[in-house]
């Protein structure tokens, strides 16, 4: 029936991994819609791979050789006779470039147009897009800070300090806090040649900086008929390093002052109608406690955090993606949305929070998932298989749902609890810390949280080493059996396996991972 209903895809190739490769699988199989993974050396026995009617290899493990290889992607689609492919988030899913190819190569990207890629890609850009669409942009200009002498004037008429940031950055990549106009020539030098590294291009720009702001995005959603509908916020003020830990609708700020959903939700729509955008998409702004908000910049892939908002409306997404790059039309208006209830997501990871969120690849000796009532799980992994070090450390999704903000924080707090993980480090007992905190609890969020939690935190004492001996023989004899019953000690995920692979991430280092 759905067949007939839906034929526009006879197969889908999703080009990404992990969890959200998972979730694009699942949302195929419900559709009848045959899936195609890929996958490089280091996911051979991934669970995508595994989910997946088929799956072709492309490559070596560096993301570099294989997820971003647009023609190897390209190259497997039409060997598997996929129609279109998703792109999940990171890797390619904001490459103008790979989704002109798709289409150039008669392959239906699950996106945007390239051309609102590229619009809203750049910063400057997209504040022009939105200034002349009446959407209020931070104080600022977008005109390149090279001339020194116009820069300092603009400094000076905004007020210090001044935030640099650049034009084809985002996600926090680039930026530059200058406190006083005796820095401010050597920052935009510095800030200008970080730019030219990370982004091939060296343009910055300056902005007011808004102090402990709040960050708040809208989802929007386009078909290609020219309908529009946002499905409200999310709030993602707690992060760390711009990598969000935590994410909820609606957000507390929101839900005090219920006129900024409308507001904000009107604001992104009337960028998404100036560049005609269609598929998913998501607004970021910052906003402060007087209720004022600020356009930062626009995100044009499905985002992580894209269940919080599944949950409250109902909706599912990545369906949503589907249908609209088949050219379907939107299936509701916007009177028709509604949001029910409270969730909120915590990203778990294999990293180690007490030791600066260090990446604990290695592997998974013992896994107990939580469920239940108002519980979600969108996991990537499986007891046994081994967490590859080339590739974010995010292992699943945890996602709470309840009636109101404090019943799914409890939900939340009881899925930490039944969830358990042995062989690497991962964040589960910060997360507990972090709901039983009385400011989380009040809702009193703000970018600074996480740092600020970690001030006032009384640090978690050190597991005793004859713990620490237990459960590392437990690790090199790799066991289930064994693992299991040291799982009942205690929530200890210490193993010498993780610390033999610390050096190696140390080399490596973090960046240039998936997000
Ligand atoms: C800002 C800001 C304060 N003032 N812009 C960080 C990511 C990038 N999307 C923009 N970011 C910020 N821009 C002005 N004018 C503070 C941040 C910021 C931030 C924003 C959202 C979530 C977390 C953040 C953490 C530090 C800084």
């Amino acid at each position: 029936m759905e067949e007939a209903l839906f034929p526009k895809f006879g197969k889908v190739l999703v080009a990404n991994r992990g969890e959200i490769a998972v979730r694009v699988i699942r949302a195929l199989r419900e559709m009848n819609i045959r899936s195609v993974a890929v996958f490089s050396d280091a996911d051979r026995a991934a669970l995508h791979v595994r989910m997946a009617d088929e799956a072709e290899h492309i490559g070596p493990s560096p993301s570099s050789e294989s997820y971003l290889r647009i023609d190897r992607l390209l190259e497997a689609a039409k060997k598997h006779q996929a129609g279109a492919i998703h792109p999940g988030y990171g890797f390619l899913s904001e490459n103008a470039d790979f989704a002109t190819e798709c289409e150039s190569a008669g392959i239906v990207f699950i996106g945007p147009s390239a051309d609102s890629i590229r619009r809203l890609g750049s910063k400057t850009a997209a504040r022009l897009v939105a200034k002349a669409a009446d959407v209020p942009v931070v104080p600022g200009s977008e005109e390149p800070a090279t001339n020194i002498d116009r820069a300092r004037k603009l400094a000076r008429k905004l007020g210090y300090p001044v935030l640099l940031k650049a034009a084809a950055g985002g996600g926090g990549k680039g930026m530059r806090r200058v406190d006083a106009e005796s820095d401010l020539e050597s920052a935009i030098r510095d800030a200008s040649s970080e730019a030219q590294r990370a982004f091939h291009n060296s343009e910055v720009y300056i902005e007011k900086v808004i102090e402990k702001p709040r960050h708040i995005e809208i989802q929007i959603v386009g078909d290609r008929h020219g309908n529009f509908v946002h499905l409200g916020e999310r709030e993602c003020s707690l992060q760390r390093r711009h990598q969000k830990i935590v994410e909820e609708c609606p957000s507390p700020l929101v839900a005090a002052n219920p006129e900024m959903r409308n507001a904000m939700g009107e604001a992104a729509l009337r960028i998404a109608r100036a560049v005609g955008y269609y598929n998913l998409g998501t607004v970021e702004f910052l906003a402060d406690n007087q209720g004022h908000f600020y356009f930062l910049e626009v995100n044009t892939r499905l985002q992580v955090e894209h269940p919080v908002t599944e949950f409250v409306t109902g909706l599912d997404l990545v369906q949503l993606q589907l249908r609209i790059a088949a050219g379907e039309r939107l299936p509701f208006t916007q009177p028709d949305i509604a949001w029910r209830g409270s969730a909120i997501e915590c990203r778990i990871c294999a990293e180690d929070p007490e030791n600066q969120f260090f990446p604990s690849p290695g592997k998974i000796l013992h896994l107990q998932e939580p469920s239940g009532p108002g519980i979600r799980l969108d996991s990537g992994v499986y007891q046994g298989w081994t967490v590859p070090l080339e590739y974010d450390p995010l292992l699943a999704k945890l996602v709470a749902w309840g009636a109101d903000r404090n019943t799914a924080i409890q939900r939340m707090q009881r899925a930490l609890r039944e969830y358990s993980i042995l062989g690497v480090e991962n964040n589960l007992a910060f997360f507990r810390e972090i709901l039983d905190d009385p400011q989380f609890r009040e809702g009193r969020l703000d970018t600074n949280f996480v740092g600020e939690f970690f001030l006032r935190r009384t640090p978690a004492p050190p597991p005793s080493p004859d713990l620490e001996m237990a459960v590392a023989l437990v690790a090199a004899a790799h066991c289930d059996a064994q693992a299991k019953a040291c799982a009942t000690i205690g929530q200890v995920s210490r193993v010498a396996q993780a610390s033999a692979c610390a050096s190696r991430w140390l080399i490596e280092g973090r960046d240039g991972l998936q997000r």
